[in-house]
């Protein structure tokens, strides 16, 4: 089977080759029908986020099950799956809590042993999932059956961009109806936290991002005001859209001191700010330690939007199903598995939301 292989850190991923290794008692082998390309995987290219190389990248894709372990009871051949990064193990103190996000195991499978055999040897699959691949093979638990009645090239995006987006609103903020919500970065994970204050009812949605294009997809995605970074101060643009106190969630998807620093000036005293975008470990925040006591400001990070694939998936394909959740309006590019490179690019340059390989 065909895969987009990273050798080498800064090198453009290669399409090649691969043979997957049998399966274990609880792994399933998919058949991947598209895959997103999403920031991390640029992470991983780039160094600043692990990887064992060589390695597969995507982990965010979904397809059809095409074979099963011998212990494997949740899904069975033709079963149509979205594939979650997280692998619960339903065993650790965080599983027991009811935060598999934080499942202690739930990225080993990334970390183990190889999963294919290349042309160069051994491969992994980045993040345990290696999606951006025709075929793929992972632990049972992060292998989420879902209705046949969605079209896997949206269900795809459901196991990262929109479960970390809406998660984050719904799941980590708690955003309610009335609120008033700011996202700071639109991008995949971006829009998907502004559809995610849409469907939590929020009464004012302000997006921020310096890409007209992705202002005009945050206002299709159901922004209520948008916000130019690049020519206005974003908390005094905040405050002046509600009544001089700041938003009472500020939703931020960068992942930089400057950008997370600026989402809580923009938050409400008594708001809630929420940090979902992937900053660097030597990037530090700096916020006054008077305003940490005086402003009783909440400041949360949110992981895989605090979510549990088994729990929230099958409720997201409904919504998208009745088209209350618009999947397509992350999607602004389908391409081959040999444009991965060129995504990154257009990524970078903000053209698009996701770009989604289609398999064919
Ligand atoms: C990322 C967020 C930071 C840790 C690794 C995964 N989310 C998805 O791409
Ligand atoms: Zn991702």
């Amino acid at each position: 089977m065909k895969a987009s292989v990273l050798h080498e850190l800064g090198a453009p991923p290669v399409v090649e080759e691969l043979d997957l290794r049998s399966l274990r008692p609880h792994e399933v082998r998919v058949r991947l029908a598209a895959s997103g390309v999403c920031h991390t995987d640029l992470s991983i290219r780039d160094g600043s986020m692990p990887a064992l190389l060589p390695t597969t990248l995507g982990h965010e894709g979904a397809g059809v099950v095409a074979e099963i372990g011998s212990g494997v009871t949740r899904t069975k051949p033709g079963d149509h799956v979205v594939l979650s990064w997280v692998a619960p193990c339903r065993a650790c103190l965080h599983c027991l809590r009811g935060a598999a996000h934080l499942c202690v195991h739930g990225l080993d499978h990334g970390f183990g042993d190889p999963y294919a055999d290349g042309p160069a040897g051994p491969v992994w699959p980045a993040m345990g999932c290696g999606t951006l691949a025709e075929e793929t093979l992972l632990p049972e638990t992060a292998v989420i059956p879902i209705s046949a009645e969605l079209p896997l090239e949206q269900a795809a995006l459901l196991g990262c961009g929109v479960l970390t987006g809406v998660g984050a609103v719904v799941r980590t903020a708690h955003v309610r109806p009335g609120e008033t919500v700011l996202v700071v970065g639109c991008g995949g994970v971006g829009l998907a936290a502004v559809q995610g204050a849409r469907l939590s009812g929020a009464a004012r949605i302000l997006a921020a991002d310096p890409s007209p294009s992705a202002r005009e997809r945050a206002l299709a995605s159901g922004a209520t005001h948008v916000i130019d970074p690049a020519a206005d101060d974003v908390p005094a643009a905040a405050r002046e859209l509600t009544d001089g106190h700041g938003v009472d969630h500020g939703i931020e998807v960068v992942g930089l001191s400057t950008t997370i620093r600026s989402t809580y000036d923009a938050t409400r005293r008594g708001g809630i700010v929420t940090v979902v975008g992937a900053g660097r470990f030597d990037d530090d925040v700096s916020i006054p330690a008077l305003s940490l006591m005086a402003d009783a400001k909440q400041i949360r990070g949110s992981v895989f939007g605090s979510t549990d694939p088994d729990r929230d998936l099958p409720p997201l394909v409904d919504l998208v199903l009745r088209g209350a959740l618009d999947v397509n309006a992350l999607v602004t590019r389908r391409i081959g598995l040999a444009d991965v490179d060129g995504a990154f690019a257009a990524m970078t340059a903000a053209e698009v939301a996701r770009s989604v390989v289609v398999f064919g």
